[in-house]
């Protein structure tokens, strides 16, 4: 790592099974967006080609004919997801070898993606990753993309996660992953494959944000009037959290050290030009502080922090509510940090208020001043229902990024002038594993049967199967050939 005081911090990203390539698709699609960059990779505000040390260039690399690439990685054990990004709008912002597919999927199976055909390919996507670091001068860590159902999400993705502690360890893992739902998947086994997975990941990832395909389903139903969401529309609403809760990484760190509220004096490029100072001193001890995000993770397992996102409107709702000037359309700081606490803007299904607090993380975009804030806290910090373990003060980490938040045009959110992702680590998750861990139970054991008759029923068949055997080897052994003769 050539240069330590690098401004950019870099960050990789990795797209696993279709889950994670789609969602990949998405946020790509909004970080190109946000910081004005074409699908081609060139970006016209950009003056100074090739040269790595602005903040975009945590994500994206740059060539010297003026390309931004994204520090991204998508790969999937058979080759459909990942052909759509060969052949469709952003073909010409990855290299070739960025994206890595196979022929063969994991057909569900986490055992699939986690032995079998997970290791044909796992090399050459080491390697692979290995180029990126390499382009990197302070890497910051690893963002992971994939779903807990699919057999290369959720199998491959802990062979991977397995691979880059051993390569990497001290450097940060943070994943995204898509928790399986009902409405919107189709295969029987993913309780398994999500359990399998996060068994075999717990000790390599740093924070996992999770993302109940459930809730993303219905905020789109209820917020966004979609009758019936596409993966598009739910993946376009996952990127909005990813981009406040990493892209957005320089800001984060500015909270853990200062005050409640980042003061409304700087600008955002000043806070960006303090916060390389702190980044660079938290590289330097040994370990792992990079991601802002760790100061959410009190103990190393608890780190499935709950997103919640706020305001969720409809471009169209939006409009309409322009035609009317009296109608309150901006929506005001207090209100949209009240919504956080309300289940309707949660990102996994769960209720916050049997549970409690061991902290709280609020990242504000767009028009909002630090007062506003602090009052908006006040009044939230007065509801009983907002409880804090007694071992963490309660205590608000605060963000402000001034820069509204950028919707893909023509998508299904309104353009915002101000709104707020919180990340807080809240014991009320732990819902989402037991429902988990009741279907895990259900599909077997809640019926009636004893554990052991599993591997009971299992050694029973196998002791037939070797009963064949024997009937056979005595046929053959007692009876004569000409037998054949008959057929
Ligand atoms: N939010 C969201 N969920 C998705 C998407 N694609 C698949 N899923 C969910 O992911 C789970 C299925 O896993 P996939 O990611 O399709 O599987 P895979 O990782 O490609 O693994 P195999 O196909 O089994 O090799 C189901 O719960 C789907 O509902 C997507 O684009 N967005
Ligand atoms: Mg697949």
């Amino acid at each position: 790592m050539a240069n330590a005081n690098s401004r950019s911090r870099e960050v990789i990203s990795i797209h696993v099974g279709q889950a994670g390539v789609q969602m990949g698709n998405a946020c790509w699609e909004l970080y190109c967006l946000e910081h004005g960059i074409q699908p081609d990779g060139i970006m016209p505000e950009d003056e100074t080609v090739g040269i790595e040390d602005d903040s975009f260039n945590t994500f994206f690399a740059e060539t010297l004919s003026g390309k931004h690439v994204p520090r991204a990685i998508m790969i999937d054990l058979e080759p459909t997801p990942i052909d759509e990004i060969r052949t469709g709008t952003y073909k010409q912002l990855f290299h070739p070898e960025q994206l890595l597919t196979g022929k063969e999927d994991a057909a569900n199976n986490y055992a699939r993606g986690h032995y079998t055909i997970g290791k044909e390919i796992i090399d050459v996507c080491v390697d692979r990753i290995r180029k990126l670091v390499e382009s990197c001068k302070g890497l910051q860590g690893f963002l992971v993309f994939h779903s807990f159902g699919g057999g290369t999400g959720s199998g491959f993705t802990a062979l991977l996660m397995e691979r880059l502690s051993v390569d990497y360890g001290k450097k940060s893992k943070l994943e995204f992953c898509i928790y399986p739902a009902p409405q919107v998947s189709t295969a029987m086994v993913e309780p398994y494959n999500s359990i399998l997975t996060t068994h075999t990941t717990l000790e390599h990832a740093d924070c996992s944000f999770m993302v109940d395909n459930e809730a993303i389903y219905d905020i789109c139903r209820r917020n966004l009037d979609l009758a019936r969401p596409t993966y598009t529309n739910l993946n376009r609403l996952i990127a909005q959290v990813v981009f406040d809760a990493v892209a957005n990484v320089s800001i984060h760190h500015e909270l853990n050290e200062s005050q409640d509220v980042v003061s409304n004096s700087f600008s955002h490029k000043n806070v960006r030009q303090r916060l390389q100072i702190k980044v660079s001193q938290a590289n330097d001890e040994p370990g792992r502080a990079a991601f802002a995000m760790t100061n959410l993770v009190p103990y190393p397992r608890i780190h499935f922090p709950l997103t919640t996102f706020a305001p969720i409107i409809s471009a169209e709702k939006a409009y309409h509510e322009q035609m009317t000037p009296e109608d309150e359309l901006v929506a005001q700081v207090a209100d949209i940090t009240q919504q956080c606490f309300e289940p309707g803007a949660q990102m996994v299904k769960c209720d916050p208020r049997r549970g409690k607090y061991m902290a709280c993380c609020l990242l504000y975009r767009g028009d909002v001043v630090p007062k506003d804030v602090n009052a908006a806290i006040a009044s939230v910090k007065t509801k009983r229902t907002i409880q804090f373990v007694d071992w963490s003060p309660t205590g608000f980490k605060v963000g402000i990024n001034y820069q509204p938040p950028t919707v893909v045009p023509g998508a299904d959110l309104a353009k915002l002038q101000r709104a707020v992702c919180m990340l807080s680590n809240t014991t009320a998750i732990a819902e989402a594993w037991a429902r988990l861990d009741h279907k895990f139970d259900l599909m077997y054991v809640g019926e009636g049967m004893e554990e052991g008759e599993f591997t009971e029923a299992r050694e029973d068949l196998a002791a037939l199967e070797k009963d064949y055997e024997e009937v056979g080897i005595d046929a053959t052994d007692n009876e004569e050939d000409d037998d054949y003769s008959q057929y």
